[in-house]
């Protein structure tokens, strides 16, 4: 027993070891856009320029989500998510606001029928449908359709002055875009009907410790910590960590029993790619990896 200990330490050990003698990563943005997007930027990010960050545009009205801006941003998403250069994207706002929600001037003469022939929402299905990660670094407001948007994203980093609300009960209605549901899940439905009801908003430190985010920093780095974070998981096999998503996101979609059915299988699958070989081999002879993604 002694024996197998030790070998796992000095295994263990020698794997940290590699981690620090690779190089540390400096963020840096390079503007590599050739789209003319009128309410979104992107760029790529990070020393391996491997990060997207896709950043909401429409600072007059505090990022509201027009059908314009979903439009884009589903646009842009699905160019990430074809880019194989491309691990991780980073879904930001502004300083004041990550998305004050749905443009409801836009939608204020929205009509019963008109929602439902217009399929009114489509395209705000695209985030939760992106297979590759999403972390949402929210500073500001993130209300409504801004919150439901940063539900949608794997991770929310927050910035120390973010601020989550589902008010859409002030204006007489409800949330569309998964407030009563992915809310609900994460903090529970004590919180999440408190929110819901009185449309009050909690701030980042609450949101981190309900599980809505999962980390706080001061509003200047939040950027630079989420492309950080995309970085790392961009480490790994985007195959492996795409299969990594779609399993913790069954979690979120169906019973216990189906799920660890699902990751079982999901586990075993991976023993079929080239990336599962070279990660146990690389540990084996206490090297760094050297994933394909095959
Ligand atoms: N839609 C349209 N315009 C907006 C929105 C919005 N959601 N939020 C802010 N704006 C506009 C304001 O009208 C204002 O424009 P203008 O200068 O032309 O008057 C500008 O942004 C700046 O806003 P304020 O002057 O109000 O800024 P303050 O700092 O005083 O207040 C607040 C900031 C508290 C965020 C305030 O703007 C506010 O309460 N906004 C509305 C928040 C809200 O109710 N969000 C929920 C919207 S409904 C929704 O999201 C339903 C989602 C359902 C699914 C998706 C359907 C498409």
């Amino acid at each position: 027993m002694a024996n197998i200990a030790k070998i796992f330490a000095s295994r263990a050990q020698g794997v940290l070891q590699a981690a620090a003698r690779q190089p540390q990563v400096a963020t840096r943005f390079s503007s590599s856009s050739t789209n003319n997007w009128e309410y979104i930027k992107t760029e790529v990010a990070g020393e391996g320029k491997n990060v997207a960050v896709i950043t909401l545009n429409r600072p007059k009205a505090l990022n509201a989500l027009c059908n314009g801006l979903m439009k884009e941003l589903s646009t842009a998403l699905q160019q990430f998510g074809k880019d194989k250069t491309i691990s991780a994207i980073v879904l930001t706002g502004s300083e004041k606001a990550f998305a004050a929600g749905a443009d409801i001037k836009e939608m204020v003469g929205n009509t019963y029928s008109q929602c439902i022939q217009g399929n009114f929402l489509n395209d705000w299905t695209e985030v939760a449908r992106t297979q590759k990660p999403i972390i949402a670094a929210v500073n500001g407001y993130a209300l409504g359709g801004g919150c439901e948007l940063a539900m949608m994203c794997d991770i929310i980093y927050a910035g120390d002055k973010a601020k989550f609300g589902q008010p859409e009960i002030a204006l007489g209605t409800i949330p569309g875009a998964g407030g009563t549901q992915r809310l609900t899940r994460v903090v529970g439905k004590s919180k999440a009907m408190e929110m819901c009801l009185t449309g009050n908003m909690i701030g980042a430190q609450e949101a981190e410790k309900l599980g809505l985010a999962s980390k706080v920093v001061p509003a200047d780095q939040l950027l630079g910590e989420a492309v950080k974070l995309g970085e790392k998981i961009g480490t790994h096999s985007n195959l492996i960590v795409q299969l990594c998503k779609e399993a913790v996101n069954t979690a979120y979609e169906t019973t216990l029993q189906e799920g660890l059915k699902f990751e079982r299988r999901t586990f075993h699958a991976t023993f079929s790619t080239s990336d599962r070989k070279e990660g146990m081999t690389a540990f084996a002879e206490k090297r760094p990896a050297k994933f394909t993604n095959e």
